[in-house]
């Protein structure tokens, strides 16, 4: 039987140091951009493998890892995928779509083609287990899955942008298709359909801004 407890293995940092670390993870997050014109260029399966692993070592409820992973670099189920998506999209954009979310999205000039999820080397189905399944069959009860499953993408995403990919998070809704099509179980929703790889020669990004610190934040001292 392995101990319950380890020491922490934690490197402690000069207040100095942790300011310039802090100040340059800034500079490369904030270059981050949600892509949605994407190259061809393949990507080694390796790189994607890494940051899965990283994505993996996201806190969640009770370490029982409510998240499972599908890479999906097959030109035949990249098109399916397409085909399901734009069919959701479209009914999306036409009349599903209240005006005001409409308006919200305008800017960032979107709509129902959807032609990245043939052209990026690789999809990444996000699931996120409702429950687990015991080894005699039972179900075991998940806490924090959305909670879980949202950090474990946020770590990806940063994984993916920290090696030099890019990404788009795309959300087709409703997406129960992509259990159908992947083939996964009953217990897993699908949480998001990120897009991976890299972005077209020449891509444009909407031209948007963050919110400053004290609009994102309140200090109370
Ligand atoms: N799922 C649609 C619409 C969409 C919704 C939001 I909120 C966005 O930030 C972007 C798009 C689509 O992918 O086009």
């Amino acid at each position: 039987m392995s101990e319950p407890f380890v020491p922490l293995s934690f490197t402690s940092l000069s207040d100095r140091e942790m300011l310039e670390r802090a100040e340059a993870f800034y500079r490369g997050i904030k270059r981050r951009r949600t892509v949605r014109d994407f190259s061809t260029r393949p990507v080694p399966r390796s790189i994607i493998e890494q940051c899965l692993l990283a994505a993996g070592t996201a806190p969640n409820g009770a370490n029982l890892q409510p998240w499972h992973f599908v890479v999906v670099s097959d030109p035949e189920k990249k098109r399916v995928i397409r085909l399901e998506a734009e069919r959701e999209e479209r009914a999306f954009y036409e009349h599903r779509a209240p005006d005001d979310w409409l308006e919200v999205l305008a800017p960032l000039g979107t709509d129902a083609d959807k032609p990245f999820l043939e052209t990026a080397p690789y999809l990444i189905a996000i699931f996120a287990q409702a429950y687990g399944i015991k080894s005699d069959g039972g179900k075991r009860k998940h806490y924090y899955v959305s909670e879980s499953v949202g950090i474990a993408t946020g770590v990806l995403i940063t994984a993916l942008h920290q090696a030099g990919l890019a990404c788009l998070t795309h959300t087709p809704s409703p997406m129960n298709f992509l259990n159908e099509i992947l083939g996964r179980p009953a217990n897993e929703r699908p949480f998001l359909l990120l897009v991976v790889g890299h972005p077209a020669e020449g891509a444009k990004v909407p031209n948007i801004e963050k919110k400053t610190l004290d609009e994102i934040a309140t200090f109370i001292d």
